[in-house]
């Protein structure tokens, strides 16, 4: 294998036109986050990390940001107002439990345990919003809000509010066999509602399961520029090499115009902003100036409505801010053992069998912006645009342009990564593979002939690319 690589290297050397020697030093580069947003850090806290040379006020931001991301919230009224507001119906009640310390949730197992961790459910019903988006249930609205305040004085009274109700996960096992022999299993999940509150669901009901994904390097993606990946983009497959790219265009509340959707498993949020108040909105109840009402349906007033809030909005455009500050500026881990041979066979393997069609390593970021994300040569291995993956990944549940098969390209900066962190090695939207060879099995539709000379490849090349993607 050795020798192998050495005559690789030699070929890139001899080659030698300037573009080549570019592309080799940009393939070994362990910034994966460019030189000033990328941590060497290997504790546990290697999500959360800020760059260095932050300015003082931007660093206290960061802190901020850091610490509301982290801290519960609490019902209103209580003497910590910039915390209060929690619910009335929420699914957790930090950032932090649904990305504990900045990285991936874990998904449920099949105990059918009511925890859900960090998985969540977006619901709607056929037809579309006035902006072209998802229609929510009209009982139960865009998401499935698992929790409820407990204990709370509701017309001098306490009470526990019951919650929308549950989800219980299962799974079934496939089994499937490689060319070299090696079998495999894959965990296909099944999902059921119970315990429902609002009555049951209606016809044409459709439900997207999502798991929270890890934060790092979010700021960078935000920051490479519309164009750049525009130019990844071929809907109609205009080259014909199977893979079609396409960009979501979704709504952008604060500037009132549809924009181009970068974040959540379908590119579904146009940003950060949008983001971190949607999932301040809906996933804890609590309000700001881009979400400022409830998300409670009508139906669910009545029984709801009573409950204080913690003021008008509950989150601050101050602490806005700083959370915004906080989720921008969190530093990318590098890319570990890069100079490791068998991890670079593994990168070449990557880019043999054109992972990298859809996974793409190289971007560089805009000028503009804050100052450690600008002009970052960066790899995060995304295009930012949808794919269809096949029927086996698919929720069935368009969202904007979005169809029920496609999905955005997650970033693989990070994923080998998430171990450490988080302790497990779940990976995909709803978390169903366990680990990153499930999650290339798992790969269909336009991923579907990539997949199958996966598991074509000798046991040896197998393992090299799994070994990269953990040292990234
Ligand atoms: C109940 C679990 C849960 C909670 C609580 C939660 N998130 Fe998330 N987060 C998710 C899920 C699930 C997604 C993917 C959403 C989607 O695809 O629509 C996500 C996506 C994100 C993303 C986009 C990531 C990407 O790669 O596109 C950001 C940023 C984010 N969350 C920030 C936050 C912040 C800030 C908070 C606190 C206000 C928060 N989240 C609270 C589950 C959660
Ligand atoms: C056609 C585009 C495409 C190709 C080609 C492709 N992927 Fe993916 N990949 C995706 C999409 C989209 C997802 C998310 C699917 C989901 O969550 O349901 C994904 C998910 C993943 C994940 C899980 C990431 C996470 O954060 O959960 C890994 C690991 C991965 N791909 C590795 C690979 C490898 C290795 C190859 C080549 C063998 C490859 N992919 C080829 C589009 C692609
Ligand atoms: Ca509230
Ligand atoms: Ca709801
Ligand atoms: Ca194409």
């Amino acid at each position: 294998m050795k020798k192998l690589l050495m005559i690789t290297l030699s070929l890139l050397a001899l080659s030698c036109s300037k573009d080549n020697e570019d592309e080799y030093k940009t393939l070994i580069s362990e910034y994966s986050g460019g030189e000033i947003m990328t941590t060497f850090d290997i504790s546990i806290d290697l999500f959360g990390r800020s760059p260095n040379g932050l300015s003082t006020d931007d660093f206290i931001k960061f802190s901020g940001g850091n610490s509301l991301f982290r801290r519960n919230w609490v019902a209103a009224p209580s003497s910590v107002s910039s915390l209060d507001g929690l619910g009335p119906i929420f699914n957790a009640r930090s950032c932090g439990a649904c990305h504990f310390k900045d990285g991936r949730a874990t998904p449920p197992d099949s105990s059918g345990k009511l925890i859900l961790n960090g998985l969540l459910f977006r619901l709607s019903i056929a037809g579309t919003d006035d902006h072209g988006g998802p229609l929510p249930d009209p009982n139960y609205g865009g998401q499935l809000q698992d929790a409820a305040l407990k204990n709370t004085v509701v017309d001098g009274i306490v009470r526990n509010l019951p919650s929308e109700g549950n989800v219980r996960v299962t799974y079934k096992e496939e089994a499937g066999k490689y060319a070299d022999g090696t079998t495999y299993s894959l965990r296909i999940p099944n999902y059921e509602f119970y315990n429902l509150e609002f009555g049951e669901l209606q016809g044409g009901f459709m439900f997207s399961p999502r798991i929270g994904n890890q934060l790092p390097g979010l700021g960078l993606l935000e920051n490479i520029s519309e164009m750049d990946i525009l130019a990844n983009a071929d809907v109609d497959d205009y080259n014909q090499d199977g893979i079609s790219g396409k960009p979501n265009y979704v709504w952008d509340i604060e500037n009132n115009k549809m924009t181009l959707g970068r974040f959540g498993w379908k590119a579904n949020q146009p940003s950060l902003r949008q983001q971190i108040t949607g999932a301040f909105n809906g996933d804890m109840g609590i309000t700001s100036s881009i979400f400022p009402k409830d998300h409670t349906t009508a139906i669910q007033q009545p029984l709801y409505s009573q409950i204080p809030n913690g003021g008008e909005h509950e989150l601050s455009d101050d602490s806005l801010e700083s959370i915004e500050k906080y989720m921008k500026l969190l530093c990318v881990p590098s890319f570990k053992n890069h100079d490791d041979e068998d991890v670079l066979r593994g990168r070449e393997i990557f880019d043999d069998l054109k992972c990298s069609s859809c996974h793409i390593p190289d971007f560089t970021t805009t000028d503009q912006g804050l100052e450690p994300l600008r002009n970052q040569k960066i790899h995060p291995y995304t295009d930012l645009l949808l794919h269809d993956m096949g029927d086996g990944l698919a929720d069935n549940r368009p969202d904007f342009d979005a169809n029920g098969n496609e999905w955005r390209t997650p970033p693989l900066w990070g994923v080998g990564h998430i171990e450490r962190v988080n302790g497990h090695t779940f990976l995909l939207h709803d978390g169903r593979a366990r680990n990153a060879e499930e999650a290339i099995l798992w790969h269909g539709g336009e991923a579907q002939q990539v997949k199958e000379n996966f598991t074509k490849l000798s046991t040896e090349d197998r393992a090299s690319l799994l070994n990269f993607l953990s040292n990234l």
